[in-house]
């Protein structure tokens, strides 16, 4: 695995402080399982990543303050927070394997003093619709990426949107104009039922899919399922780093989980790179009202490809370790 420590070194030296850095607004639940808050530090660490904001997409409290603690823990207090009102005091259970621990309440509790959000307090954050459209409007055009790592329903919103304070667009038309890429993960390829197209609600995972104005790249179930990490970060990650103890508190110490949401995100900052191909040549991808999707050779308007690995999956795992224990190290000042 030497190969990958090296690699990721040049890779961080060459690109600090360039301006090649990719532009990504991460949509998350950050609620029911923990490869989001290994997302989040990806996306807080990588060198090659300028986070402009995260929406949530799962309305929690302990979701957002758990993002506002991990945010603030990685020196970006300033990125703002969108969350669809009202939010529940909902907690995660693990009622199917009795195995995975709640990470987010003890995440968002134990961090609160680098959360800027006062504890079980999220009236500062924004609405995720309006974010989205005053982080688009502020930006070049074709210059941001968004990784959804979640639900789509704020994406939908967002679509949905109109003219307001920030763009005379309606959302559409900003989408179109302001945004390079959308990378989802969500569905399976060719073809599947995944949890975050049908979990939530259907019908926005469909509107986004189906009607989005521009390029997408989706990352399957299948692609990041059998790609395991986290188990590292908890053995050599620093004490007081919150994603490591949320990976101990959801899957064990030295234990590893599937990097559906961390791969996705590392595609959405790296693009292809040494780790992805496409998977396909041609076609679009179409959601059916009841969340099922599949690869349909048509036409799109836009580019559409799935992801698969150009890489094995325990290299992929191991590349993702090597981030996650190098970003928490940095963050942490070691
Ligand atoms: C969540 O808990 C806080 C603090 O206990 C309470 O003030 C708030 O009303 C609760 N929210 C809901 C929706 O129950
Ligand atoms: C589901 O999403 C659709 C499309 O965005 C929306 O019209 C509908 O209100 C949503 N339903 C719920 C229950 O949120
Ligand atoms: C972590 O687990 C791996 C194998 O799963 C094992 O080789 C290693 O010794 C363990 N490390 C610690 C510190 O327990
Ligand atoms: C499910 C969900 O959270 N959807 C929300 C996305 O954002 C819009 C506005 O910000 C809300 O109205 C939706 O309810």
């Amino acid at each position: 695995m030497q190969w990958i420590h090296i690699l990721a070194f040049i890779f961080a030296g060459l690109t600090t402080g360039s301006n090649l850095r990719k532009k990504i607004i991460i949509d998350t639940d950050l609620f029911s399982d923990v490869d989001d808050a290994g997302a989040l530090l990806l996306a807080c660490t990588h060198s090659q990543a300028d986070l402009l904001g995260v929406n949530i997409n799962y309305p929690s409290t302990y979701s957002v303050l758990a993002a506002s603690s991990i945010l603030g823990y990685y020196k970006h207090s300033h990125i703002p927070i969108g969350v669809p009102q009202p939010v529940t005091n909902r907690t995660f259970f693990d009622s199917r394997a009795y195995i995975l621990g709640e990470y987010a309440s003890k995440v968002a509790y134990n961090w609160r003093q680098h959360s800027d959000m006062p504890w079980m307090d999220t009236s500062s954050a924004w609405d995720p619709v309006q974010l989205y459209r005053k982080l688009l409007s502020e930006q070049e055009d074709q210059s941001v990426t968004i990784a959804s790592i979640g639900f789509l329903d704020n994406l939908s919103g967002l679509l949905s949107s109109s003219a307001d304070a920030y763009s005379p667009l309606p959302g559409s038309a900003l989408v179109a104009t302001k945004v390079k890429e959308l990378v989802i993960m969500g569905g399976a390829y060719p073809c599947g039922h995944e949890y975050n197209f049908y979990g939530y609600n259907a019908s926005a995972a469909a509107h986004v899919i189906n009607t989005w104005p521009g390029r997408m790249v989706f990352s399957g179930a299948e692609l990041g399922g059998p790609v395991y990490s986290g188990a590292r970060l908890t053995v050599e990650g620093p004490i007081g780093d919150p994603v490591k103890a949320a990976y101990q508190w959801y899957t064990g110490y030295n234990q590893s989980r599937n990097s559906w949401d961390p791969l996705t995100v590392l595609y959405a900052i790296e693009g292809l790179g040494r780790t992805f191909v496409y998977g396909n040549e041609g076609g679009r991808n179409y959601v059916y009202p009841d969340g099922r999707n599949e690869w349909l050779q048509r036409d799109s308007p836009h580019a559409q490809h799935y992801l698969e690995l150009a890489v094995s999956e325990k290299d992929a795992g191991a590349l993702l370790d090597e981030y996650f224990v190098q970003g928490a190290a940095m963050a942490s000042g070691q």
